[in-house]
């Protein structure tokens, strides 16, 4: 479906208004907000300044609403008590890379600060199970010493556990997710038999990553820590849950992670070693999939960059399982020299007009070719997209410089190989 026209904004954000009219049998209309996502060619310096991400298209995430639980964590969780007040939950994030590193950075409003995580290379596991000795207050209030049995193992909790995801407990803390692998090479069947793809619930992040604050306490600092790789048993990183190959910090990973009065600003470097499927799809000029999660001590909203929108659904994208997340599909990005050339060749024009343009578009029921309104909304939104994308995106006109590094001319990552394993 082509786009005939547009302006590019620098809010990265276009109205678009859809009419399915299917005459006798109905008419649906929908509304939503729609972005480029593009993942700019730039080399960036991780130091928790963001002036090298100067122009580059921002990708914003915004807490509507209540802000207050979700339908699957009062599920899950009947016994706790939520904060429902409204927060400030508001983030814009950017991507870039270059040869040698995938970027990520975001600008997130935040008025809670705290110390920061634990640091899970080196978390104390024992330290969340009962100690031999300890004390519990009676009714009488008073003082009551328990001795665990002698010869059991001591297997209860006796406080929640600290768990990387960074979202239960909540923490300040961001995630990012790659879905880059086909259907057929994903862990799970996408569906019972007899079903459509999308029936239930289905796996869709290839890569995850926590990017983390480390408190005083557990020496201060930073971590990235790998939640998910091809390979990677499905879990949640609890004290004592068995260990994979995979887990641990991305060592060679670079972040920075600074606050500036009421923001909190996040920077970082995902070397392409950690990411060989990502950077395989991104030397093709293929798109990739990707979305982030804001993560807020302060706040229980659901700050995706996929929430929300037609093409994506509420999915297992991020860990933890139980709270609300959305698949790892809406931000389809891509770089890379056959992509620019790409966009060349179909005639890109540079607009720098800062303008809102509104798009509407009306539509008669399809014969054929075209099951659901949702369908030709995502359709839309693609094409959207992909002519904003052209409007936006400058190519130089010659090779070279700090900000574009040759990229290699063959692949050498192969698959599955190469995984930052510590
Ligand atoms: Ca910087
Ligand atoms: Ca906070």
């Amino acid at each position: 479906m082509p786009v005939l026209d547009g302006a590019a904004v620098s809010s990265n954000t276009y109205p678009l208004r859809f009419v399915f009219d299917a005459g006798r049998d109905g008419r649906v209309e929908h509304a939503e907000d729609v972005h480029v996502n593009w993942i700019a060619r730039r080399a960036i310096r991780v130091d928790g300044q963001l002036d090298d991400w100067k122009d580059l298209l921002p990708q914003t995430v915004a807490a509507d609403g209540s802000g207050g639980p979700t339908l699957t964590e009062a599920a899950w969780f009947p016994f706790q008590k939520f904060d429902t007040a409204v927060t400030d939950g508001l983030a814009t994030a950017y991507l870039a890379c270059d040869a040698s590193n995938f970027y990520f950075a975001a600008r997130i409003a935040d008025s809670t600060p705290e110390d920061g995580m634990v640091r899970f290379e080196t978390r104390d596991d024992d330290a969340y199970f009962y100690p031999e000795i300890c004390y519990a207050r009676t009714k009488t209030n008073t003082v009551q010493e328990l001795t665990w049995p002698a010869g059991v193992r001591r297997y209860s909790y006796r406080r929640g556990p600290e768990l990387p995801a960074g979202n239960a407990p909540r923490h300040d803390n961001v995630q990012i997710a790659f879905n880059v692998l086909p259907p057929d090479e994903k862990p799970w069947y996408p569906c019972p038999p007899g079903t459509m793809p999308g029936f239930i619930g289905y796996y869709d992040t290839d890569y995850e990553y926590a990017l983390n604050p480390v408190a005083a306490q557990y020496g201060g600092g930073v971590e990235i820590w790998r939640l998910r790789v091809p390979g990677m048993p499905h879990k949640h990183f609890y004290p004592r849950e068995p260990k994979s190959p995979y887990d641990g910090p991305v060592k060679d990973g670079r972040l920075v992670i600074r606050r500036d009065g009421n923001m909190r600003i996040v920077e970082a470097a995902i070397p392409w070693r950690e990411i060989p499927e990502v950077k395989r799809r991104i030397d093709a000029g293929q798109t990739i999939k990707f979305s982030y999660r804001v993560n807020d001590n302060g706040s229980a909203a659901c700050l995706e960059l996929a929430r929300g929108r037609s093409v994506a659904k509420r999915n297992g994208s991020f860990l933890v399982d139980w709270t609300e997340h959305w698949r790892t599909s809406w931000s389809s990005a891509r770089s890379g020299e056959k992509a620019e050339a790409l966009a060349a060749q179909r005639g890109r024009r540079r607009a720098t007009k800062d303008s809102t343009q509104r798009a509407t578009v009306v539509l008669s029921a399809p014969k054929r070719g075209c099951s659901s309104a949702m369908g030709v909304v995502s359709q839309l939104v693609y094409a959207v997209a992909e002519r904003q994308q052209l409007l936006h995106t400058p190519i130089p006109e010659t090779q070279g410089g700090d900000n574009d590094a040759e990229w290699p001319s063959e692949a050498i990552f192969s698959r599955r190989s190469g995984h930052g394993r510590n």
